[in-house]
């Protein structure tokens, strides 16, 4: 018997089957959503999320409009992308430390990376100017103190420690001696090994009733796919779980349990795990992990193509600056527009004029950069001034240059580069290389 494949692994057999289909239709998509039902269903994602999300992505799948020049597939994989990333919470979820000292209990069974995790949380927290302690209350490995001992050489964060005795003691003790010491930050490193899990669980319990830690941060190991689900349920009956920080990121693991310890718990993943280095840490983003599980290593590529497709340049504006029709305001603005979509080359690129894809990128950011300027120049000018650039005078363009925090010469370029534009736009009709060869001289 083979065994059960991995949420990613079903999420991308489903991405695989709609991307090789021969075309798209009902039918695909409502294929495409059973199988992402199906994958979501066996990692214990509950029922009414998945009935959601299934009926957003086949929704925003049929109806959507999508843009010219991308296919309804790549525009459905940027729906399933979106809504598996929405289901995780979109942006980062950030520990923060709210009173003083902020108590952090870190849980989690046997080997997940606990102890590694606690300084390596220590050691962020420390970087990020808080004064840091961590408690030894791991009573079951032999060892656990030198652990964290050696992992905490060379930081400025205070150990506390007992020689045997009762974990839960050990944790309150640590708590009031580290808060007496003015920490900010109290870390709690717990077992993991132990006689039997319901003892474990016992312990825990006792432990977050005696120290009423602010927050309980549940461990996971990536590498354990589908049983992460009813470890963190586990865990939540015990102890209230706040947040989770997934680790050993860097194997090949997918990590597709954290969903299921998610939805288990209702916390959000914080941190990842990424190696066994003290510094391997980062903050989760739900956009890169997403994007990890579905195996879209193209999907930032993907985004921008469709990002790029998307901006509307309309017709009659891009005709009229064709045509010298512009103020300065609507100059700038028009610069800026486009900017703002993307990469100026890449969208001069879409203009309908023979030649535009040629620009050189260095030229591209060079203008990029006089855009950011231009646009500060316009911010600092009345009204009066952005409609008829021809009232400046010397001291006018003092003025300006001062509130907008550039050189006179900057303004005198600008205004210089608009009247040129104009008549060169009016003038060179056909003649785009020469146009932009006068835009980009500064
Ligand atoms: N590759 C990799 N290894 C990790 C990571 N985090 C922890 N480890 C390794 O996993 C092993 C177990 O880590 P510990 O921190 O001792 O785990 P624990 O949960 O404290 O274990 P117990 O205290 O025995 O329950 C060690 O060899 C760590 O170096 C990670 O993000 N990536
Ligand atoms: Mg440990």
């Amino acid at each position: 018997m083979e065994g059960m494949p991995s949420l990613g692994e079903m999420l991308r057999r489903a991405i695989d089957r709609l991307r090789s289909a021969s075309s798209v239709d009902r039918r695909t998509v409502e294929e495409l959503v059973r199988g992402i039902q199906r994958a979501l269903l066996m990692a214990d994602v509950e029922v009414s999320l998945v009935q959601k999300l299934s009926e957003n992505i086949r929704k925003r799948a049929l109806e959507e409009r999508v843009p010219p020049g991308i296919s309804r597939r790549d525009h459905i994989v940027k729906v399933v992308y979106e809504e598996l990333v929405k289901l995780l919470g979109e942006e980062p979820a950030r520990l923060e430390i709210v009173k003083r000292p902020y108590v952090v209990m870190m849980v989690g069974i046997q080997g997940t990376g606990k102890t590694t995790t606690v300084a390596k949380l220590a050691n962020y927290l420390a970087k990020n100017g808080y004064r840091v302690g961590v408690v030894c209350a791991d009573t079951y490995r032999p060892g656990a103190r030198e652990q964290l001992q050696q992992l905490l050489s060379g930081l400025d964060v205070k150990l506390y420690w007992e020689d045997g005795g009762d974990a839960v003691a050990i944790a309150r003790h640590g708590v009031e001696n580290l808060s007496k010491d003015g920490v900010d930050v109290v870390l709690i490193d717990t077992a993991g090994r132990h006689r039997s899990q319901e003892d474990l669980m016992e312990e825990m319990r006792s432990m977050e009733r005696a120290v009423k830690p602010d927050e309980v941060i549940l461990i996971i190991d990536a590498t354990i796919g589908q049983q992460a689900g009813a470890h963190a349920k586990a865990f939540h009956e015990a102890t209230k779980i706040g947040s989770i920080i997934l680790t050993k990121m860097d194997t090949s693991a997918k990590g597709g349990g954290a969903l299921s310890a998610i939805a288990a718990t209702g916390a959000r993943i914080k941190f990842l795990g990424t190696g066994e280095r003290i510094d391997d840490i980062e903050l989760f983003d739900p956009k890169r992990y997403v994007g990890r599980l579905l195996g879209l290593g193209d999907i930032e590529g993907l985004l921008e193509k469709i990002r790029l497709a998307e901006v509307k340049v309309s017709e009659s504006q891009a005709q009229a600056f064709l045509k010298g029709e512009f103020t300065l305001e609507q100059f700038v603005n028009q610069l800026k527009e486009m900017r703002k979509a993307g990469p100026l080359s890449k969208l001069l690129s879409k203009l309908p004029i023979p030649g535009m894809a040629e620009i050189p990128s260095e030229a591209a950011e060079q203008a990029e950069r006089q855009i950011d300027r231009w646009h500060a120049i316009i911010l600092s000018m009345t009204e009066e001034e952005r409609r008829d650039p021809h009232i400046l005078n010397s001291s006018r363009i003092r003025r300006i240059a001062r509130g907008a925090g550039v050189s006179e010469r900057d303004v005198k370029t600008l205004i210089k580069q608009y009247k040129m534009t104009k008549k060169l736009m009016k003038t060179a009709k056909r003649s785009p290389q020469k146009i932009l060869r006068q835009l980009y001289k500064t």
